[in-house]
């Protein structure tokens, strides 16, 4: 199966997060997918819409290199892609359609119970250990705190016991991660939720209409669930 240039493409985190919430606001808008197949590339039965299904990190550059329409993928993924494809000089272009009610986290700075934390100048020339450098870069500049950054794309948690770092910046959610291994979130630098995003590309008549179709769709279930 490959992608059909005359049907809308959607980028959907595959498994993760946000797949299931991704998969009920499509099934609530009236799309009829065929998921049962793990496959990169699901057709919907009764419109021209294609889904592909990557992890959400791929999203916001599959967006911004126009090859697919639209994405869904939290604004911490998205923000991040925007401040290191900017940095590298690739474009980084896409509009939001529309801000989602479902992947709700926030970025926050953590560090052990026993740090005597006074604020973000507490970490000046500490390591600091995360998934997103650059948001938590800018928020550092801002603060005028010079810092290094220890990337990990996973177990960002234990860093610190670990000895990896003297602090992380991680998304937290209900907190609980953090609490199981002795942090305390001291600066929300970033609050995220998932976003309908689209490429910058010039789209044709009979995709507009599909998401003419489906927008006002979305607009209704979020309605109901307020
Ligand atoms: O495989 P793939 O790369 O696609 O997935 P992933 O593992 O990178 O991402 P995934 O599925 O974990 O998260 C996808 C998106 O969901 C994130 O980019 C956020 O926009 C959003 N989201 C919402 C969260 C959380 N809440 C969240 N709590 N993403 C991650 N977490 C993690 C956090 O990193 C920490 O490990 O959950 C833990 C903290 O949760 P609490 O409840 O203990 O605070
Ligand atoms: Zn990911």
């Amino acid at each position: 199966m490959t992608l059909d240039q005359n049907r809308l493409r959607i980028a959907l985190q595959k498994s993760g997060r946000l797949s299931t919430d991704c998969q009920q606001l499509l099934k609530g808008c009236g799309v009829k997918l065929n998921l049962r197949e793990q496959r990169l590339i699901a057709h919907a039965e009764n419109m021209p819409l294609d889904l592909l299904r990557v992890r959400d990190d791929d999203i916001p550059g599959l967006v911004m290199d126009g090859v697919v329409d639209l994405g869904i993928v939290g604004e911490n993924v998205l923000e991040e892609t925007v401040m290191e494809r900017q940095a590298t000089g690739q474009s980084a272009e896409y509009s939001v359609l529309k801000r989602l009610d479902f992947g709700g986290c926030r970025l926050s700075l953590a560090v052990s119970e026993e740090f005597d934390y006074q604020g973000p100048k507490s970490l000046e020339g500490k390591r600091i250990a995360t998934s997103y450098p650059w948001l938590l870069k800018r928020y550092m500049d801002s603060q005028g705190v010079k810092f290094k950054s220890v990337m990990l794309n996973g177990s960002v948690e234990v860093a610190p016991r670990a000895g990896l770092a003297d602090a992380i910046c991680d998304l937290v959610s209900t907190g609980a991660t953090l609490e199981a291994n002795g942090l305390v979130e001291t600066d929300v630098i970033y609050r995220s939720k998932a976003v309908l995003i689209q490429s910058a590309n010039p789209l044709a008549a009979n995709k507009q209409k599909v998401i003419d179709k489906l927008l006002p769709r979305i607009q209704g279930l979020q309605q109901a669930r307020e």
